[in-house]
């Protein structure tokens, strides 16, 4: 009989989640021969308490999977017919380099574009080696806005995005409002703080379009029409200046600004505002009485509301909101936005200055690929990103990864839909195969992410093949690391000792304020003059129309339906949306089917003059009529005809920071086919 085979060795490592998402949680992964068996949480990050969601709970079955891009590859077929041969990476990466060297020369360096975002969302795993090429390649410089460019432009001019309350913090509130975030899907660790407060007798009021599971658990929901939330708050702030609660010796000693504020939310009335806001005038009526009245009273500012023509004026009056009424200086006061700057320490080991090149908008890349000339773009080098799926226009940018006459790179882990279009595929790591830092913005934590595994097939990190190309180019230096281990040993080197020892130690950094700041307490407004601004005069000259201003909604008769496309428990963004999808579906409220003779699961089409979608409906009582939503992310192979909700999604920018639009598409719906 043959011995029983040795049982191969089995080991735990410890490290963090570095996708883009609020929490980054602490992670134990369990090993046996080399192969990942299970991921768990870690106890590192306080706020995440041991616990994770089921997309990393299976993201070894990513890492392993069939769609995993295992070696370099050069195209064979047509753009987008997924035909490609295996090459070595030498002629992958001479391919490239010599196609960079040419173009450049051909049709100037401005003719390349870098196309990238979050990708793993960590610090080396984007603006390192990177940053480092392109700038030295003189390449056009990518305006990476598709995310966050409202809101950080609002909490940038007010605050100088001063830290904001931590999760912890949401226990000691007396009042939370959540603005236009999901928790219960996209910040799952916020969750049990919420509970925490309601058991401690908190009031909860959520503000979104539709019933999330955290507006279910709500005291109070305000279902407003999408778009809308600047003229919500700005009547709060009426009623605070209006009705005596304005705390004016707190705008006096530490605000610019309510001056151009207190008009321009003067013609705000509560009526009118609930009949632009579709909410009742009794519950604008009642958040006004609860918000003035309590203490400590805390808005949590999401990214719902930014997404849209007033998302940027949208964020800045909610965000203006705890300093007009008074409700900083105790713990659980104030406002929560984004805590991805409180470490101060944005990548100090760029040193060189950005070069003064064209900058191209990613919100509106479709157009710049089809339409921008002086010079055309020739060379659209893709990592970190999946544009086919993620950005506006879709029909547009998929346009523009089909030209002939564009050479794409894409560097990804997966087969997305944009490598589809590539000329060369590269390989990349994932992050339980590249060092990386995850930094939370959600809670206050910084850890260090490792490789766990091996890198499956020939799979490289961002800074390996970043780096060799500037070699390649002639474009290195002395000074630059030669690979990921150094780009991280370099990245510690420079940061501050008090963030960089405890990371070399325990692969966690000590938070500052024990990650528990209390605002105009502990900590205050970066801006110059250490005020909050509530008009800054940039803000106001960006703004079309000046900041503040509500610009009317786009529906028209033909296509009256606001359609949103939030974040789903499946996905972060695109990542992970191989997988199969049932619930990508259109949910539309009964009235809205009803109008259009539509029965649950009926084949529709949501269309626009931008395109059209054909998808499966679910008709749901948790959305407010007017309104229909489908998922973020979704795979083409998810729709019927190949097409998801970026391609009814205009190109058009938020009124501050160049932002996308994607929730002011607006749609019809048909029925194709009839289920019943
Ligand atoms: N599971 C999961 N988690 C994620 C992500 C993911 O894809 N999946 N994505 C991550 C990323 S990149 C981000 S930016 C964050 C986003 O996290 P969230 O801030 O939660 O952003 P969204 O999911 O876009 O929208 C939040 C809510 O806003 C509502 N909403 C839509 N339009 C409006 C509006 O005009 N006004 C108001 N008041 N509400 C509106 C939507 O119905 C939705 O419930 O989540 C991160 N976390
Ligand atoms: N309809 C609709 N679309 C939206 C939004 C919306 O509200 N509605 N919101 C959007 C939001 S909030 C965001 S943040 C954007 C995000 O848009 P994207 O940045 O395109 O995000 P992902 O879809 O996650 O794509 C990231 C890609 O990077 C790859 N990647 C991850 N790590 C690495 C790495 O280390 N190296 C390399 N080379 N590749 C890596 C992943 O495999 C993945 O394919 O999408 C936006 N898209
Ligand atoms: S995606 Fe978010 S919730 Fe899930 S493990 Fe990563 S940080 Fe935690
Ligand atoms: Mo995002």
């Amino acid at each position: 009989m043959a011995r029983p085979a040795v049982a191969p060795p089995v080991s735990t490592v410890d490290t963090a989640c570095t996708l883009d998402c609020p929490d980054a949680c602490s992670l134990r992964v369990s090993l046996r021969g080399g192969r990942i068996t299970s991921i768990d949480g870690g106890t590192a990050n306080d706020a995440t308490r041991g616990y994770i969601c089921a997309k990393v709970r299976h993201f070894h079955d990513r890492v392993y999977s069939d769609d995993r891009i295992k070696y370099p590859a050069l195209r064979t077929g047509p753009k987008g017919s997924g035909q490609f041969r295996r090459v070595t990476w030498d002629d992958a990466l001479e391919h490239i380099a010599e196609n960079l060297r040419d173009t450049r020369e051909r049709h100037g360096a401005a003719s390349i574009l870098p196309i990238c975002y979050g990708g793993s969302n960590g610090w080396l795993t984007q603006d390192f080696a990177d940053a480092l090429l392109f700038r030295r390649l003189g390449a056009s410089r990518l305006l990476r806005t598709i995310c966050a460019a409202p809101t950080g432009a609002a909490n940038m001019g007010l605050y100088g995005k001063m830290p904001s309350v931590a999760y912890q913090d949401f226990a000691e509130a007396r009042l939370i409002i959540i603005w236009g975030m999901n928790p219960g899907v996209s910040g799952i660790h916020l969750m049990p703080f919420l509970k925490e407060a309601r058991d401690r007798g908190a009031t909860l009021i959520v503000i979104d379009p539709r019933a999330t599971s955290v507006a279910r658990q709500a005291d109070r929901h305000l279902a407003i029409r999408p778009g809308t939330d600047l003229v919500l708050a700005l009547a709060l702030h009426r009623y605070l200046f209006e009705h005596g609660h304005a705390d004016t010796a707190f705008l006096d000693a530490h605000t610019t600004g309510a001056d151009a504020l207190r008009p321009r939310a003067a013609e705000w009335t509560i009526d009118r505002a609930a009949e632009v806001c579709g909410v009742p005038a009794t519950a604008i009526e009642e958040l006004a009485q609860r918000y003035a009245a309590a203490s400590p009273a805390l808005v949590k500012c999401g990214w719902g509301l930014e997404r849209n023509r007033n998302g940027g004026s949208a964020a800045a009056a909610v965000m203006a909101l705890p300093a007009v009424a008074g409700k900083f200086g105790v713990r659980g006061g104030g406002y929560a936005m984004s805590n991805a700057g409180v470490w101060g320490t944005a990548r100090p080991w760029i040193t060189t200055p950005e070069p003064d090149v064209r900058a191209i908008n990613l919100a509106q890349a479709g157009r710049a690929l089809t339409e921008t000339t002086g010079p055309a773009i020739h060379h659209a080098f893709v990592y970190n990103c999946n544009p086919v799926v993620t950005l506006p226009d879709q029909t547009r940018v998929i346009q523009g990864f089909s030209r002939d006459d564009l050479f794409t790179v894409v560097f990804d882990q997966v087969m997305t839909d944009t490598a589809l279009y590539a000329d060369v595929l590269l390989p990349a790591t994932t992050f339980l195969e590249h060092y990386d830092y995850a930094k939370a913005y959600g809670p206050i934590a910084l850890q260090l992410a490792r490789p766990v595994i091996e890198p499956v097939g020939e799979a490289r990190s961002n800074n390996d093949v970043f780096f060799d190309l500037l070699r390649r180019l002639d474009l290195g230096t002395d000074a630059d690391p030669s690979d990921d281990l150094e780009a991280m040993l370099t990245s510690l080197a420079a940061l501050p000792e008090t963030i960089a020892d405890p990371l070399r130690e325990t692969w966690t950094a000590t938070p500052p304020w024990n990650g528990r700041p209390v605002q105009f307490v502990d900590v205050f407004p970066n801006t110059p003059d250490r005020k909050v601004h509530l008009c800054p005069p940039a803000l106001d000259a960006e703004a079309p129309h000046g900041l503040y201003h509500f610009q009317a909604d786009p529906a028209s008769d033909a296509y009256p339906l606001s359609l949103i496309s939030p974040a789903t428990d499946r996905t972060i963004n695109s990542t992970l949306g191989e997988a199969a999808r049932p619930d990508v579906v259109l949910d539309i409220s009964d009235a809205d089917a009803a109008a259009r003779g539509i029965a649950d699961g009926d084949l529709v089409r949501v269309f626009n003059a931008r395109g059209s979608v054909e998808i499966k409906v679910r008709i749901t009582p948790l959305l407010r009529p007017g309104t229909v939503s489908m998922p973020k992310g979704v795979w083409r192979r998810h729709s019927r005809n190949g097409l998801t909700a970026t391609a009814l999604a205009p190109d058009t920018l938020t009124d501050l920071g160049g932002g996308a639009c994607y929730n002011d598409a607006r749609v019809n719906v048909r029925a194709v086919i009839t289920a019943h």
